[in-house]
C-alpha cells in the first residue's frame, strides 16, 4: 500500500511511522508513506497556500490551485488513487472497520488542512472520503493523518508478526479487549486470575470473553446496541 499525505507542515509527520510497527511495515515492502510539503505548488514565490476567504471572517483558507496541481501532479506520477481524503473534524467519524476497509486500497492520498480548512471546491472535485477522528478539534490534520495511517497500516496482511493479534484487538468484534497479565504471579500482594495459570485454552478464552463482555458494559454500552 501506498500512503501519499499533503501537508502545509509535513515535519509533523516526521516521526510517527519512524518507530515499531510502521517502520517494520515500511522495511518489509507493505506500506509506503511519503508526506509532501504543500508549498512546492505554492502560488508566488512567496510560499503561499492559503488566503483570506470569501465572504469575510476570521481564518485563512487553503487555496484551490497548490491543491489541485500537487493532486494532478501526484497522480500522474502514481497513478489514479483509491481514495482522496481529506481529514477535518467536520467529516465522518473514524472507527476500525473504516481502518479494516482502507486496509485493502493501494493507493490512498491524504490532504491535512489547516487553519479554517480547504476551498471547498478542492472537496467536491476530488476527495472521495471526508474523516474526522473524534469530536474535538485538533489545530492542524497532521496528527489525525498519522493515527489514520498507524489504525490501517497496522492491519495490512504480513504487518503484524502474529496474524491473529489484530483480530483480538478491542472493537474488532465491537467488544473492548480484556484485561492482560505478564509476570510476576504476585505483584504487591496482588494475583494474576487464577485461570490464566490453569493452562486451559478453553477456559482462558471463555474467561476472556466474559471480562471482554464486563468491560464493553460498564464502558461502552454503546457498543452493544
Ligand atoms: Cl481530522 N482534523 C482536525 N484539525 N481536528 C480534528 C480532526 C481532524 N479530527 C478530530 N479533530
Amino acid at each position: 500500500m501506498r500512503i501519499d499525505i499533503l501537508s502545509a507542515v509535513p515535519e509533523l509527520l516526521n516521526s510517527p511511522f519512524e518507530h515499531s510497527i510502521m517502520k517494520r511495515a515500511q522495511e518489509r515492502g507493505l506500506l509506503e508513506i511519503k508526506a509532501h510539503s504543500l508549498r512546492k505548488w505554492a502560488i508566488n514565490k512567496h510560499g503561499q497556500i492559503d488566503d483570506y476567504q470569501y465572504g469575510g471572517g476570521a481564518g485563512m483558507v487553503m487555496m484551490c490551485e497548490p491543491l489541485a496541481n500537487a493532486i494532478d501532479e501526484l497522480q500522474k506520477e502514481h497513478g489514479k488513487y483509491d481514495e482522496i481524503i481529506f481529514v477535518t473534524p467536520d467529516g465522518k467519524r473514524f472507527e476500525q472497520k473504516d481502518a479494516n476497509t482502507l486496509s485493502l486500497k493501494n493507493n490512498v492520498l491524504i490532504i491535512c488542512g489547516h487553519y479554517k480548512g480547504i476551498d471547498q471546491r478542492i472537496r467536491e472535485l476530488y476527495v472521495t472520503q471526508e474523516i474526522s477522528i473524534g469530536d474535538y478539534v485538533l489545530s492542524g490534520g497532521e496528527l489525525a493523518a498519522a493515527v489514520i495511517i498507524d489504525a490501517v497500516g497496522r492491519l495490512i496482511p504480513g504487518v503484524l508478526n502474529d496474524e491473529t493479534s489484530a483480530l483480538t484487538d478491542s472493537f474488532q468484534d465491537n467488544l473492548l479487549a480484556p484485561p492482560v497479565y505478564s509476570r510476576p504471579a504476585e505483584f504487591r500482594g496482588m494475583e494474576v486470575p487464577a485461570v490464566l495459570l490453569t493452562g486451559d485454552p478453553k477456559k482462558v478464552d471463555a474467561w476472556r470473553q466474559e471480562q471482554a463482555l464486563e468491560r464493553t458494559k460498564t464502558r461502552r454500552p454503546d457498543l452493544l446496541k
